[in-house]
Order: C-alpha cells, then sequence, then structure tokens
C-alpha cells in the first residue's frame, strides 16, 4: 500500500484493522497522519502473516503458504494464503458500508447496512475451504501465465456471517433468477475507476446453499481487510475466485454473470481434455465449478530425515469441492502400492478433512511419500498434470514430499 493514498483517506477502523487493533486515541489523531504501525511497508508486518509465507507478487500482492504451514485444523491468519486481482481498497468506511442487492432477477432492488444484515438476519459458523482456481499452476508445462502458485494457494478458515439465501429471500429473488454477480471496492491495477478488476459469482443453486455465507468474520474477528473486509461472500469448494472479498454489490441476474474475468480463458477450462498448447474455441470452454479432489501432507516438511527403525507420522487435508473425500492412501514407492490413512469426517459440509498414518520403512535410503484421495464418488488425484487448459488451472496432482531414512 502506498503511504500518499493512504493519506488521509483511511479511516480509523480501516486503519484499526490493518493494524490487527484499536488505536486507543484515534480520535486524537491530526487528520491525514498516517500511524508508524502503518507506514511499514512490510507485506508481513502489513498483512500480519508468518515470516515464511512465499510473496508471489506485490502489485497486486498474492502470497502463498509452504504445505508445512497449513498443518493447523483451522488455517489461522498469519498462513492463509492472499490473492488479489487489483488494489486492495483503501478508504474503507466500515459504519457507512452498505451491500445492495439488484439485477434484472430480484424484486425489490434493497440496501443493507452492515448493522442491518447483523440484526435481521440469523448468524452461521463454518469452516470452508478456499482454493485457488490457480493453485499447482507451477507445474504445468507449457508453463501458463499467472501467479505461480505451487500448492499453498489454499485455506480452510472459520467463516461467519448471514446466509446469502436468507437476504436473497428478503429481496425477493424472481422465478427466472439464473446467477449471482458481485461487485466489491477494490480498484483496476490500471487506475481507471470504470474496471472492475474482478466481478464473478455463481449460479442461484450455489447462493441458496446453506453454507453459503455474506461473512464478516473469519476466524472469530473482523474479517482483515486483505481478505474481504468488511463483508465477503463466501462459496467453500468452488474456486476461491467466487467468493467476493469487499463487497458492496450483489446483482442477481436473468443470465450467466457477464463480470470482469466471467468469460473467455478466466477460471474457465476446455469443456473437453485437449492437448498441451492447443487453441481453445471461447464457445468450447466452461466456468470452473466444484473444485477436484486434491490433498495436502503438511506434515513432516519434505526433506524430513527420520532414522531407521523409527515410525514416521504424517498428516495433512483432503478436500473435494462440493464433495466428501472417502478415502485417503499413500504410497512410498512411487505409485506401485498404496496403503490407507485414518480419515476424519468434515466437520461440516465444504470443510476440508485430516487425515493421518504412521509409516515404517523397509531399509535405509531416500524415499517419497505420495498422497493421494478419493472422493465419494470414487475419483481419484492423478499422480501427474490433469488436463493442460490455457491458464493452468485445476492441477489436483498428488502431492508428495521427500524422507531420508538415516
Ligand atoms: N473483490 C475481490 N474479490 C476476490 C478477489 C479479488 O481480487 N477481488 N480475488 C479472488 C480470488 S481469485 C481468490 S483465489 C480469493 C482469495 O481469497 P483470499 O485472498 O482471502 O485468500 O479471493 C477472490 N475474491
Ligand atoms: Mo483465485
Amino acid at each position: 500500500m502506498d503511504r500518499r493514498n493512504f493519506t488521509g483517506k483511511i479511516s480509523l477502523a480501516v486503519m484499526a484493522s490493518v493494524l490487527g487493533t484499536d488505536i486507543v486515541f484515534g480520535k486524537s489523531m491530526p487528520e491525514g497522519y498516517l500511524p508508524l504501525g502503518l507506514q511499514e511497508k512490510d507485506p508481513f508486518k502489513l498483512f500480519g502473516l508468518d515470516e515464511e509465507m512465499v510473496i508471489l507478487n506485490d502489485k497486486p500482492w498474492n502470497i502463498e503458504a509452504k504445505a508445512h504451514l497449513l498443518n493447523d485444523k483451522v488455517t489461522p491468519n498469519e498462513f492463509m494464503f492472499i490473492r488479489n486481482n487489483g488494489k486492495i481498497p483503501e478508504n474503507v468506511d466500515t459504519a457507512n458500508w452498505t451491500l445492495t442487492i439488484d439485477g434484472e432477477s430480484v424484486q425489490n432492488k434493497k440496501t443493507y447496512t452492515l448493522s442491518d444484515l447483523k440484526t435481521k438476519f440469523r448468524q452461521y459458523t463454518y469452516q470452508l475451504t478456499l482454493e485457488c482456481g490457480g493453485n499447482g499452476r507451477s507445474e504445468f508445462n507449457p508453463p501458463a501465465k499467472g501467479n505461480q502458485w505451487t500448492v499453498g494457494a489454499v485455506s480452510c478458515a472459520n467463516w461467519t456471517g448471514v446466509r446469502l439465501r436468507d437476504v436473497l429471500e428478503d429481496s425477493g429473488i424472481k422465478s427466472d433468477a439464473v446467477y449471482i454477480g458481485y461487485h466489491a471496492a477494490d480498484t483496476h491495477l490500471s487506475g481507471d475507476p470504470t474496471k472492475e478488476p474482478i466481478s464473478r459469482g455463481v449460479p442461484i443453486s450455489k447462493a441458496m446453499q446453506e453454507e453459503t455465507l455474506l461473512a464478516f468474520q473469519m476466524n472469530g474477528k473482523d474479517i482483515p481487510i486483505a481478505h474481504g473486509h468488511p463483508l465477503r461472500l463466501v462459496c467453500g469448494g468452488w474456486p476461491a475466485s467466487a467468493s467476493g472479498k469487499w463487497i458492496n454489490r450483489l446483482s442477481v441476474r436473468n443470465k450467466v454473470h457477464d463480470g470482469s474475468k466471467m468469460g473467455g480463458s478466466s477460471y474457465r477450462v476446455p469443456c473437453e481434455t485437449v492437448a498441451p498448447g492447443t487453441k481453445v474455441e471461447d464457445s468450447n470452454m466452461c466456468i470452473i465449478e466444484s473444485m477436484p479432489v486434491k490433498s495436502l501432507i503438511t506434515s513432516p516438511k519434505s526433506g524430513a530425515l527420520i532414522k531407521m527403525g523409527n515410525i514416521l507420522t504424517i498428516q495433512g487435508h483432503a478436500w473435494a469441492g462440493e464433495l466428501e473425500v472417502s478415502k485417503m492412501e499413500y504410497s512410498i514407492d512411487f505409485g506401485s502400492t498404496w496403503h490407507s490413512c485414518s480419515l476424519e469426517s468434515p466437520v461440516n459440509r465444504l470443510a476440508w478433512q485430516h487425515f493421518k498414518t504412521s509409516i515404517s520403512f523397509p531399509q535405509k535410503g531416500y524415499y517419497e511419500v505420495w498422497a493421494r484421495a478419493t472422493d465419494q464418488t470414487g475419483k481419484k488425484q492423478p499422480m501427474v498434470l490433469p488436463g493442460w487448459n490455457p491458464k493452468g488451472y485445476l492441477n489436483n496432482a498428488s502431492h508428495r514430499i521427500a524422507v531420508k531414512v538415516v
């Protein structure tokens, strides 16, 4: 964030949210004064991130976790990936923030303040898995343009808010409603105020699910600014691009939403598998919906050393978009034989599941532990890169760690 843009425009509430605590005598600060704590450009301090998080891009900010940082059952704020398409809004005024529900297929266009949302509707908390559609992009060949995410653009935090369904029902949706599209307060990198960095959405059926939230809290506190303070949409199990941050308007559409990054090769893949590098017509590209089955070994860290005769415990998470993961396996012989891990049920639908197992190795030497999840329909993670697509989405290949037995 740029000091010049900060000064004078930023509200006390936003400063407090970036600092992670109230500014006790904030009302006495001279107008336009930027507290020292915010003159910091260090993204780790700015976003309260662990120093091991990896910065992929600073314009806009895109930051991922390493596998071993994601070992917690519920992802803490400091290990949560940050993915931005534009500039994080700087003048968020929580007291005057509103959400407008409009669009062709709404009966009554309505505007809610945050306190309307909080008081008028029942609140729910769910653990929801959010994975960037481009997570794993760095492995594609030929390479795909965009942030070179490895494995760490996934999180499962606790989200608290109201059901989108309850708010949509309050505004009244018409029977011809097809899709909802979000609009948000972040700004386009070009500086052009008429352009939206991203404006995506989901079909009505996904919007109406119990777990689809208009959230104002993450992990029990106000959502951090980088993750969408003061209001974000959370559509667990779908590419996280559907979960609009800083939202101030939701349009109920009578057609598939046509906002920024809904068309072309954005968050879309060839409807049928194509050979790597193929040019695919727009009309043969399909919007990514539920994310595919995937897993991550979060402990130990790749490169672990263990003593011959000792048992290695591995653990991690598995998820499968809208589906449940029904089986978790590992291999230490490059996929020739597979053995099962214990797997917990999700705490709620769309939350990732935790696996664990103990492994003993036959002799000293170099090994790889490969992990493979199977979803409830029997679909397994592939061993190698799945179907190539122009933007490098949906790489759910088996995760692996190196282990040396000495
Ligand atoms: N307004 C807005 N919402 C957004 C984005 C954005 O750039 N602007 N990025 C999307 C993408 S592509 C992802 S992967 C997730 C990332 O959420 P996070 O930064 O909270 O992890 O936010 C989504 N929501
Ligand atoms: Mo994303």
